[in-house]
């Protein structure tokens, strides 16, 4: 197994290994190279949905999306997918799955089944080289602050992918969330500090209105989001992604209209998050 950085602070890959038939130890290097990059790509790989699911069994629990359509034949796989009429993609702002989950999933396996001509890259963030790079006045701000994370104005009905051409394929528009999760976090596995808000879900600070909460949760955005955190994924036939919520964000590109893209994801159960 051979493992090349995506870019300096953000993302490997990882080659030489069948992701369907790995031993226990690759297993286990796997798994603390997505703590630590925070996203693992995989090419080629000859992956079914059956080697799928085996896989995400193998890994820990696999968590239901509440919101996107299931493939009918394999319950525990979620699609990800645009059609060549649709505007809309699924997660295509920055985001991190799940953190309006108390326990919030600890990782996402993607794999790519549909692929437009060009386009529908995926980009990650990585929010242990974000954090590090806040100045130490930023630092201190945030310390020990808690925020609050939903998906209602999100998901639920007359929320934002309600309104789009996603809205009629989206389930749970009557599920409600809401979590409060420390802004910095200590990644459950390496203990690495995390920068844990997200432009998504994460809507306000705890003891502050949303008004008020903006300008840090902006400047904070601001902060992550340096060139430098990023990593890119060109996807490509047997390309299998698989990343970790707590120490990355993603964001889906939307640059292949005309053209169908689908993906299959199986979430990975996580852990309480702490300080
Ligand atoms: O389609 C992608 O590249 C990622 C979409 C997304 O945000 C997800 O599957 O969680
Ligand atoms: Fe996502």
């Amino acid at each position: 197994m051979e493992m090349t950085p995506m870019a300096p602070k953000c993302g490997v890959e990882i080659s030489g290994v069948s992701l369907a038939g790995c031993s226990d130890s690759e297993m286990q290097a796997i798994k603390q190279a997505i703590y630590e990059h925070g996203v693992a790509v995989f090419r080629d790989q000859d992956f079914s949905p059956e080697d799928h699911i085996a896989f995400a069994k193998r890994w820990g629990g696999i968590d239901i999306n509440a919101y996107f359509p299931l493939d009918p034949a394999f319950p525990e796989i979620a699609l990800v997918k645009k059609a060549p009429d649709q505007q809309t993609n699924i997660g295509g702002a920055w985001h991190t799955d799940h953190s309006y989950d108390q326990v919030p999933a600890m990782g996402s396996i993607l794999v790519a089944r549909v692929l437009p001509p060009s386009g529908g890259d995926t980009l990650w963030a990585h929010m242990g080289a974000a954090y590090d790079a806040l100045s130490d006045e930023l630092k201190e701000r945030i310390e020990g602050l808690e925020a609050f994370h939903t998906a209602d104005h999100v998901y639920k009905e007359g929320g934002i992918y309600a309104q789009t051409d996603q809205g009629s394929d989206l389930r749970g528009q009557d599920v409600t969330t809401g979590a409060v999760h420390p802004v910095v976090i200590r990644h459950p596995q390496t203990g690495r500090k995390l920068l844990y808000v997200n432009t998504a879900f994460t809507i306000r600070f705890v003891g502050q209105t949303r008004e008020e909460s903006l300008p840090l949760l902006m400047e904070l955005t601001q902060a992550a989001l340096r060139e430098d955190n990023q990593c890119r994924l060109e996807w490509k036939p047997g390309t299998v992604a698989i990343w970790d919520n707590r120490t990355t964000w993603h964001n889906a590109m939307n640059d292949y209209h005309g053209h169908a893209r689908e993906m299959h994801r199986i979430t990975l159960t996580g852990e309480p998050l702490a300080a």
